[in-house]
């Protein structure tokens, strides 16, 4: 196994020895620790999609124990909600694995393109968690204001010594087929980097390009993207050329093999992992486990079976 721990600490320019030591707890955590590799596993779909929505294909999962045993059994690198799950679970669970506290959350009640804060700092810190994660959406008519929120929740945190994740989403201004575009989330996982975030999670991108000031440069660059692995590639370059640790999105359920093909092109194209959630709990918990084995076999570049 090779350790790129350090490789990657080295690259936070971190004063604050609380903040390092939570990214070392995470880069240490579960089946995937001292890999450089990460996979967290992310429930806010409650607050996102709704609980019917997400959970009735596999009724335990309304349950907060549920995804937190989930979590731990399938050896995960930290479990990140939002502060009512966190709050249900904390204590049965302490020490088990890293909790992030998801501090904004969207709903799909509403048509508007923003997010609530639903927790905070002191929230963080009271729930033993390493780390708040929050989402911006670029592109939406709120983004200014996500955006200066985010740097604000993160200044906090760091003085605190949580590290900082930012799911950075676009939406609002660009085409269904444009928030996954490639030139849009290479700009969208880029603001995440200079909002501060120690953690970029992006979803993973598609090789069309949005029509907007971004596409021309791609042709005339002849910029590779064709395939995953090359958007990828391109991903950790735009976020301070391989400085920041980038995650990507599971999304919807689907069958494992195409999970687990864009899980090999995340890891040739030098991703850190993946952050997924429906993917899992979508799943029967058995066969949930054995999809995440499989995931973490190949981060870990062993043998896959
Ligand atoms: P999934 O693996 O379920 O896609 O979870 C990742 C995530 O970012 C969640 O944290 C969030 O609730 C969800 O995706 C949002 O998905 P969408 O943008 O498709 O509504």
């Amino acid at each position: 196994m090779i350790n790129l721990e350090k490789e990657i600490l080295d690259k936070y320019e971190e004063n604050e020895q609380n903040t390092k030591n939570n990214l070392k707890v995470l880069l240490n955590s579960g089946k995937l620790a001292g890999t450089g590799k990460l996979i967290i596993y992310p429930v806010d779909q409650g607050f996102e999609h709704g609980p019917d929505r997400s959970f009735s294909i596999n009724p335990d999962a309304y349950d907060p124990h549920y995804h937190i045993s989930f979590a731990i059994e399938a050896g995960m690198s930290a479990f990140a909600a939002p502060l009512g799950m966190i709050e249900s679970g904390y204590i049965s669970y302490s020490n088990k694995i890293p909790f992030i506290l998801k501090c904004n959350s969207s709903n799909s009640l509403g048509s508007i393109k923003d997010q609530a804060i639903t927790g905070n700092v002191k929230d963080a810190l009271r729930l033993n968690c390493i780390g708040v994660g929050f989402t911006i959406y670029p592109g939406s008519e709120f983004n200014f204001k996500l955006i200066e929120q985010a740097v604000a929740l993160f200044r906090e945190a760091k003085d605190a010594g949580l590290i900082t994740v930012l799911w950075s989403y676009p939406r609002g201004s660009m085409s269904k087929k444009g928030e996954t575009a490639i030139n849009i989330i290479s700009y969208a996982a880029h603001m995440a980097c200079l909002c501060g975030a120690h953690i970029i999670k992006v979803k993973l991108p598609t090789a069309y390009l949005e029509d907007d000031p971004t596409k021309d440069v791609f042709i005339k660059n002849n910029i590779k993207i064709n395939t995953p692995e090359e958007r990828v590639k391109l991903i950790k370059k735009s976020c301070f050329n391989g400085r920041r640790i980038v995650v990507f999105s599971g999304g919807e359920a689907k069958n494992d093999s195409d999970l687990l093909d864009e899980v090999r092109a995340i890891n040739a194209g030098g991703g850190n992992g993946s952050i997924v959630g429906r993917n899992c709990f979508q799943r029967p918990r058995e066969k949930a486990l054995n999809l995440i084995n499989q995931m973490i076999n190949i981060y870990n570049n062993t043998n896959e079976n």
